[in-house]
């Protein structure tokens, strides 16, 4: 490995990497080039925006007076890796503050760290509301009134690839429902007209807008954003690496070729000698899915994610009852799914929404279940199933009593007024100050009778953001990140750590380390696109709203979290074929996202309703996947075409391809190979809901996707032996059930385990070379044959198959 390097230049400092090289010159200006490419840089300033009257927010950079190195450590070390890092001490023009940045680079990570604080040396208290880690811009944004002075200020600010402008964004939105993907050349993120879909979407933007307001056309992602062009490397990654004290976000203006990296301060008080920190910052460059990944990675260890977990299986009663919901209904989808158990043994039944008084009166349960929800939870558990439960502890709504009771409870903005958190089930919805102690109080009180006295272990969490909307609280020092935390933090604490938290509706970094799964995505719904009372609903307004489109798309964009930060919640699989507008193409499109992302599986549908043929497709993505197939690029499209996942068994590698045609139309396409990422070669190649075998491949292969179609592939290379084609059990077409796979030459026999945790028929597919044909047929399971195939060397073992079976054949020459 290549070790990192620190030295000093004539103009400043350098430090170095295998992927990046960072200067640093004497007034702090931050210069990083991409080593595999010399057209790639991104030059900018660290700077801190300061508010001195409450309208004026000032952007301060240091000016042209010498920075000096406080320390250079070409040694360090954490728990990131082994590299290098500098610390670098600058006075601020205007009031007396200094700003220190710190870079750090590691030998293994293709990207630099950093972050900056400033302390107030007046005799003065000052306000901060902005630490910008890096801006990069042509303009004079300093309050000061003088261009700062970067030694290649006659630069552009950020190229890639030679440009300067055009590039594509990966966007990131600030909660679980708001829209994250690519905003192709050309396009630019939207503001929802709507102040409800602001509210919870977008409650931060005009921070960003204030400063940066000359650059019109602006982007605003949420935490991260990747810059560059679709499938060409490099690309650039910037991306906050903490919320556990401020938000970040990254504007960017595509046309002017602009960057800055935002970490809200959100007016904190800086007494004199006090100092405030960003939160760290990652740059890098890179193909940018070992961007995503390190940067992932990274997140992880700064935040302590809490991982390892077996994504869950379940049914929440929430897309076919919704408040409507009763005792009855889940007593009968309880019975219905303890009755299919062997089928399909899911574990948590979840009641959602709609057995409360209102929200925010958690304890107040409506005439609708009359047994109480003690009793309904010890049904669940009496059935083999773990009880779950949905609530919405920031959020209550005027019509609530805790609203009414305790208004102090409440979160205000700077009027006085219950801060808005968007408007739903016909009322405003209000937020929680999780700052004040007697909310904690409640809170901790609240999950106690949950878990202990109810007895739920499964705890959907809702409209978290609610507490983290701006507003003034009861410990003003604390960011609105801070004050969800410490929602968060109170919740975690009552319930102990083997309660399963789901997140939805929540700022997705700050919950990492706190939650055990997060919903990643818009609700989905038994219709394609968002309508309102019937109605299509604009473009402006509708990306975060409730659609299968909507949380296919975030759930394919937000992969890369998946199970490094939690385990991700892509949202329900609705499988009916009543009560939904879904054809059955978009449903395959639905289980193919929700099966080959690796995430939570849970049903939604009435089950007692369910046919037959709907049942089976359910069993189809379980057990779930325990890796998450990847958009091919994150720049191309929102909705991205191709996902694959690499699968390494000791039995042979293999790769699962999602191909999806997103458009209205049907459409055959001409699909390489080398577009999955694979080498040249020659491959089989299988499609699971065609059950369609191409035979051995060598370039190219054409496949007909319906409108919201899709097509999941399992491609394997073409050798000469025995090969596991697929299995029609699973999604993953042997990825998850084939336990193993042997050819014995010597014995003259190929030996396989399928192990499905669940009774089920269907079929093993197998490749035997002309050498040889297949023999007699030995296995475990009850019953058992082989048929042939229509291709050359084609085979299917039909079984049946209760949790796992073993199989030997014989081989015979030919
Ligand atoms: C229960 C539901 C389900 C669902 C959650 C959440 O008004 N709105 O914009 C809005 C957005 C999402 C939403 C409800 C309303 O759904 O995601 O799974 O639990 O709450 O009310």
């Amino acid at each position: 490995m290549v070790r990192s390097l620190i030295r000093a230049s004539e103009s400043g400092w350098v430090l170095q990497n295998a992927c990046l090289e960072l200067r640093l010159s004497a007034n702090s200006a931050l210069s990083l080039r991409s080593l595999a490419d010399q057209t790639t840089w991104l030059n900018g300033l660290p700077g801190v925006v300061i508010r001195t009257t409450p309208a004026t927010p000032q952007l301060l950079s240091p000016s042209a007076q010498a920075a000096s190195a406080s320390a250079s450590d070409p040694d360090y070390a954490d728990q990131h890796g082994r590299g290098v890092r500098l610390t670098l001490e600058a006075p601020l023009p205007g009031p007396a503050l200094r700003l220190t940045t710190i870079a750090t680079l590691y030998d293994a990570l293709p990207c630099a760290r950093l972050q900056v604080g400033v302390q107030n040396t007046s005799a003065q208290p000052i306000t901060i509301e902005q630490l910008l880690p890096i801006f990069a811009d042509w303009a004079d944004l300093t309050g000061n009134g003088r261009r700062p002075t970067r030694p290649d200020a006659d630069r552009p600010p950020l190229s890639i690839s030679g440009q300067t402008d055009g590039w594509a964004i990966y966007q990131h939105g600030w909660q679980s429902w708001s829209y994250t993907g690519a905003l192709a050349r050309g396009r630019s993120g939207r503001k929802p007209r709507s102040h409800s879909l602001r509210a919870m979407n977008q409650p931060f933007y005009s921070n960003a807008d204030q400063v940066f307001h000359s650059w019109d056309q602006k982007t605003i992602s949420e935490t991260v954003a990747l810059v560059g062009f679709p499938q060409s490397a490099p690309a650039l990654l910037v991306g906050f690496m903490r919320a556990i004290e401020q938000g970040g976000q990254i504007a960017l203006d595509r046309r002017e070729g602009h960057l800055a990296a935002i970490s809200h301060a959100e007016g904190a008080q800086l007494e004199p000698d006090e100092a405030c920190w960003s939160e760290p910052l990652l740059i890098g460059f890179g193909a940018e899915d070992t961007l995503l990944d390190a940067y992932a990675g990274m997140v992880a260890r700064e935040m302590g994610a809490r991982g390892g977990q077996q994504a869950p299986t379940g049914w929440c009663s929430w897309y076919y009852y919704f408040t409507r919901v009763t005792e009855r209904d889940i007593l009968d989808n309880l019975h219905a799914l303890s009755e299919r158990k062997e089928d399909l043994p899911l574990h948590v039944v979840q009641i959602d929404d709609g057995y409360q008084t209102a929200v925010g009166d958690w304890t107040s349960i409506n005439e609708k279940f009359p047994g109480g929800m003690q009793h309904l939870a010890t049904a669940i558990r009496e059935q083999g199933f773990q009880p779950g439960l949905w609530m919405a502890p920031f959020t209550a709504t005027a019509n609530s009593q805790l609203a009414q009771n305790q208004p102090d409870w409440l979160l205000r903005d700077t009027s006085g007024r219950p801060a808005f958190g968007g408007k739903n089930w016909g009322s405003a919805m209000y937020g929680l100050d999780c700052t004040h102690p007697q909310v904690k109080d409640w809170l901790q009180r609240l999950f106690a009778l949950l878990v202990e006295t109810w007895g739920y272990t499964y705890l959907k969490l809702d409209f978290l953001y609610c507490a983290a909307l701006p507003g003034v609280r009861r410990q003003p020092q604390l960011t609105s990140v801070q004050a969800l935390r410490e929602g968060l933090h109170t919740i975690r604490a009552s319930v102990g750590e083997e309660v399963f938290l789901l997140g939805c509706g929540c700022p997705l970094l700050p919950a990492v380390g706190l939650v055990d799964a997060m919903r990643i995505s818009p609700d989905v719904a038994p219709q394609w696109l968002p309508r309102f009372h019937g109605w299509p609903v604009p473009s402006s307004e509708r990306s975060s709203m409730p659609s299968a489109a909507n949380a296919m798309r975030n759930s394919l964009n937000r992969a890369w979290m998946h199970p490094t930060l939690w385990v991700n919640d892509p949202d329900c699989l609705l499988i009916r074929d009543t009560d939904s507008k879904l054809t059955r193409d978009e449903i395959h499109t639905l289980a193919s996202v929700i099966g080959l992302t690796g995430g939570m599986l849970v049903l939604s549908d009435p089950m007692r309703r369910l046919r037959e043929e709907r049942w089976s497709l359910a069993t189809l993505l379980m057990p779930p996947l325990d890796q998450a197939a990847q958009p091919r690029s994150w720049l191309e499209e929102s909705w991205p075409s191709i996902i694959t996942l690499n699968i390494a068994r000791p039995w042979g590698a293999c790769t699962l391809a999602g191909l999806f045609n997103w458009t209205d139309q049907p459409t055959t396409i001409q699909m390489s190979l080398t577009s999955l990422g694979l080498p040249d070669g020659r491959f089989h190649v299988c499609e699971f809901w065609s059950q369609r075998y191409f035979g051995i491949v060598s370039h190219a292969l054409q496949i007909d996707l319906p409108a919201h179609g899709s097509a999941v592939l399992t491609v394997q290379p073409a050798l000469d032996r025995p090969t596991l084609l697929s299995t029609d059990f699973h999604l993953g077409q042997g990825a998850v059930e084939v336990q193993r796979f042997e050819f014995a030459e010597g014995e003259r026999s190929l030996r396989w385990e399928i192990k499905l945790g669940r009774r089920a028929a269907g079929s093993t597919r197998i490749f035997l070379p002309s050498l040889w044909r297949p023999g007699a047929l030995t296995t475990s399971a009850p019953e058992a044959a082989l048929r042939v195939g229509s291709q050359p060397g084609e085979y299917h073992i039909q079984a049946t198959i209760h949790y796992s079976a073993t199989f030997a054949l014989a081989l015979e020459a030919s």
